[in-house]
């Protein structure tokens, strides 16, 4: 047996972390032979919750669950760190400016990437799930200045998820055959989900729907389904958020598959003409724990246009944590 790796969790006694730390603690993120010890972090008024998931995790007796730990101190939670998802959030409230959203995410952003930078595993691999996802990344990655910037990532693979969903659902066939679906740039409405490398049993998505369809359907279905989560269960996306998590921690730690690629949020190093910097949704392959940016892939007018604009608000957003001080 491997020896435990230590695996902090952000928002811990949330809904999201419902559902995430027993798959994590099952093995289901790292593999079916490594341990893991579970760092979890909240706020001093949840501590007590956070204590009811925790014997609730003594209760699964997971073979591979080596420990846990719970602190209101992201010093203690973020302590020799190898893996770090943060979760907890400020989330947008009625009547709050965008400005109000990033200064408050700054205030939980700022210092858990300080803490991460002072205490973590030098390797330790971030990523950011409480939104604004994207630029909640890059004040945590801009604040640790002792960790390469590119460990730091956010999640847009609940929307790669979403996307191979629904276009499952239209093709009838089922997604273990689609592959090279991406999603481009933020977690928000701006998103592009891009079907123009997608294949479907090896036969190009846009030959099996039309334009119509992958325009004003597909395209605002797949950016707008956390809104319609939210419609319909009174509650925003949780257990498929976790999935996704898991989802893109597993392929970051153990690769992805020969012929396809997933969707990360990554630092741009200014690929497909992406602001440099910018945490950027991409297509990428993953080996040793490496990420890259797939290369070389065609962009047509339509694409073009739709990657513009969704960096477009990225900038926007970098902008304002740069006025606020926080990057
Ligand atoms: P919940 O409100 O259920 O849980 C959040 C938890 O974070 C709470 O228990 C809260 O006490 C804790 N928290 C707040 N500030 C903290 C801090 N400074 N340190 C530690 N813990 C802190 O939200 P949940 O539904 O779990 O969602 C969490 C975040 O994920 C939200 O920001 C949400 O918007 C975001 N999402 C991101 C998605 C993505 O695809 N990137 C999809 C799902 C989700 O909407």
């Amino acid at each position: 047996m491997k020896n435990p790796v230590r695996v902090a969790v952000t928002g811990a006694a949330g809904q999201i972390g419902y559902s995430l730390l027993f798959r994590i603690a099952s093995g289901a993120m790292l593999g079916d032979d490594q341990p893991v010890i579970l760092q979890l972090l909240e706020v001093t008024p949840a501590l007590k919750a956070l204590n009811g998931v925790v014997m609730e995790l003594q209760d699964g007796a997971y073979p591979l669950l080596a420990g846990v730990v719970t602190s209101d101190d992201p010093m203690v939670a973020f302590k020799d760190a190898d893996y770090a998802l943060l979760v907890g959030a400020m989330p947008r409230k009625a009547g709050m400016e965008r400005g109000d959203l990033l200064s408050a995410n700054g205030g939980i952003f700022k210092p858990q990437g300080e803490a991460l930078s002072e205490v973590a595993s030098p390797d330790v691999k971030v990523l950011v799930v409480g939104n604004p996802a994207n630029t909640n990344a890059l004040i945590a990655q801009q604040n640790a200045p002792k960790l390469k910037p590119e460990q730091f990532t956010a999640m847009v693979r609940l929307d790669h998820n979403r996307a191979l969903s629904q276009l499952s659902a239209k093709t009838g066939k089922p997604v273990s055959g689609i592959r090279r679906m991406t999603i481009w740039g933020n977690h928000s409405s701006t998103q592009y989900p891009d079907l123009s490398q997608t294949t479907v049993d090896g036969t190009p998505a846009l030959d099996l729907v039309d334009q119509a369809w992958y325009e004003g359907d597909f395209i605002p279905t797949v950016a707008k389904r956390g809104a319609a989560i939210i419609e319909a269960r009174g509650a925003s996306s949780a257990a498929s958020a976790a999935s996704a998590a898991i989802d893109h921690m597993r392929n970051w730690a153990l690769g992805t598959a020969e012929g396809d690629w997933v969707s990360m949020g990554i630092p741009s190093d200014g690929s497909y003409g992406v602001p440099e910097g910018l945490i950027y949704g991409f297509p990428v392959t993953v080996k040793d724990g490496v990420y890259s940016i797939v290369q070389g892939l065609p962009v047509s007018d339509f694409s073009r246009r739709m990657m513009d604009a969704t960096a477009k608000e990225l900038t926007e957003e970098r902008d304002a944590v740069r006025d606020l001080g926080l990057v």
